[in-house]
């Protein structure tokens, strides 16, 4: 059922404890864990605790999850000091955009040059 943990997840695993991460920050809703794949030299993901597949999802289901996912972006930010001259924070949304983990999540990206359009 949306917004359960699911057994096939890793993020959700993740959330649970059952997976190493390395993580960055919590909140009550919130967990903020680098990326072991990173593309920058701050790539951090942002996700809800609260199974959704996507962002879109989220933000239907649980607005102010969504919200807490945005303000944990920019505390990350602020935390890794890529907050000047700015970074980006991505949702791939759907497979053609390259989304591959289907558990909302906010990749906060950052400590480079980041070009656009981007790739
Ligand atoms: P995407 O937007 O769904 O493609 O992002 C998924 C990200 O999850 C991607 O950047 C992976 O490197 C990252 N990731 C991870 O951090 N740890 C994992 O065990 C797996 C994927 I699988």
């Amino acid at each position: 059922m949306a917004g359960e943990p699911q057994s096939d997840c890793l993020f959700c695993k993740i959330v649970g404890g059952e997976v190493p991460a390395t993580i960055v920050r919590e909140t009550e809703t919130t967990v903020a864990f680098r990326d072991i794949n990173p593309q920058a030299p701050t790539h951090v993901l942002v996700i809800p605790r609260l199974h959704y597949p996507d962002a879109a999802s989220l933000a239907a289901a649980e607005p102010q999850v969504a919200a807490d996912v945005l303000r944990e972006a920019h505390e990350v930010a602020q935390l890794d000091k890529v907050d000047e001259p700015g970074y980006r924070i991505v949702f791939n949304t759907g497979s053609g955009a390259g989304q591959t983990v289907w558990h909302a999540h906010a990749h906060v990206l950052g400590g480079r040059g980041l070009n656009w359009p981007p790739g």
